[in-house]
């Protein structure tokens, strides 16, 4: 079986492999002399996004320089809306911007018929890389991701990032009928996006939930493992043992019952949890993945290597996949990236 020779899958299947399997959550991108050259000649991040070409390219490029376990998918968990037809841009430093929806107007025009069509080239682009990984780095498995419900909801009627999501987190509160529609339209989108992606070659699948960790406690369990729940039994319909990783970022202790409800094998660790902790409360059927400070990264030396060390010290014997707490920062230096593969190669 080809799982047998992916340390990703047998870390995602359960096994404690050792030392363990890595990829880096934003590892293509900006802090890469050979992205930014090609991020040039595409112009804009959609237009980059959907050409499946360059898309396939720039996802296989930090393989080259430092063999990740996992090649993710270049695209954004914002192409989902905008395949629904909602107006999204990225303005140069200020990240995304999208036409906001606010009411049940704005709501009805959204078009989730036009998803198979629109997401044509990102299916294209999957299936580009798996041939790629097959050709260069054979030991390499794919994943495929989208954002949770709830977090692509924040987007969609924030209309942009940086901020708290007031809008959103108020609209889930005062008209959660309408809140209700819109988390109800993503979680079946998403179980078609994500099968979509594992016919077209993904092996395994992830669900960022970026933002989870503004809820309350009854509203997580409401909008974020409810839905995430819904779409796990969605995929597994189509695809049983596909692995799946549930990424709630900043849930802090409600980190346990997401792992405990919502049906994904592995769940991710952000920055700010105690790997020993989420070792010691997180079920030991489930896998984790996490969690090196980004800024770590970018700082390199003793103090990069020290926390790397203390991440494999508190996960040695489980099933683990080492990343960091959340995405690359763009002034990381590239050979930091370098220097913490060998670190986690020794194990
Ligand atoms: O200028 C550029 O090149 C665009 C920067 C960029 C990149 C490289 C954006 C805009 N998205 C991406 C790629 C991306 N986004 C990937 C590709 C694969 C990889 O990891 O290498 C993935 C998985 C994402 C997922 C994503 N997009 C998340 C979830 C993970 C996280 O970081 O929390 C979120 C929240 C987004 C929204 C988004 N897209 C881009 C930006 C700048 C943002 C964040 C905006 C904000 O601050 O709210």
């Amino acid at each position: 079986m080809e799982n047998a020779s992916k340390p990703l899958l047998r870390a995602l299947g359960g096994e404690a492999v050792w030392p363990p399997p890595f990829w880096l959550m934003r590892q293509a991108g900006r802090y890469l002399p050979e992205y930014r050259a090609l991020r040039a000649q595409a112009g804009d991040f959609i237009s980059l996004c959907t050409n499946p070409e360059l898309a396939a390219e720039v996802t296989l490029q930090p393989l080259r320089r430092y063999g990740m376990d996992g090649a993710i998918l270049f695209s954004d968990i914002l192409m989902l809306p905008w395949a629904m037809g909602q107006g999204l841009r990225y303005a140069e430093g200020e990240g995304p911007l999208l036409e906001p929806i606010r009411d049940a107007e704005a709501f009805s025009r959204l078009n989730p018929e036009k998803v198979r069509e629109n997401i044509a080239p990102i299916l294209e682009t999957v299936a580009r890389v798996r041939a790629g990984l097959a050709q260069e780095a054979p030991k390499t498995a794919l994943i495929g991701f989208a954002g949770s419900p709830f977090t692509v909801a924040c987007y969609m009627v924030e209309g942009k990032g940086g901020g708290d999501f007031a809008h959103a987190r108020r609209m889930a509160y005062a008209d959660p009928q309408l809140f209700g529609k819109l988390i109800r339209l993503l979680v079946d989108s998403t179980v078609d996006y994500l099968v979509a992606q594992a016919e077209a070659g993904a092996e395994a699948l992830m669900l960022f939930d970026s933002w989870a960790g503004l809820l309350s406690p009854a509203q997580f369990r409401r909008w974020s493992i409810e839905p995430t729940n819904a779409i796990v039994r969605g995929i597994r319909k189509h695809f049983p043992t596909i692995p799946l990783i549930g990424f709630p970022r900043l849930a802090g202790p409600l980190l346990v019952e997401y792992a405990q409800r919502t049906g994904v094998g592995t769940v991710g660790m952000d920055t700010a949890m105690d790997p020993r902790w989420a070792a010691a409360n997180v079920p030991s059927n489930i896998g984790l993945q996490g969690n090196l400070d980004p800024q770590a990264l970018v700082a390199g030396g003793m103090a990069l290597e020290a926390e790397a060390r203390s991440v494999l010290a508190a996960m040695r014997g489980r099933p683990f996949v080492f990343n960091l707490g959340h995405g690359i920062v763009p002034p990381t230096p590239p050979e930091h990236v370098a220097a913490l593969a060998r670190v986690i190669r020794i194990g």
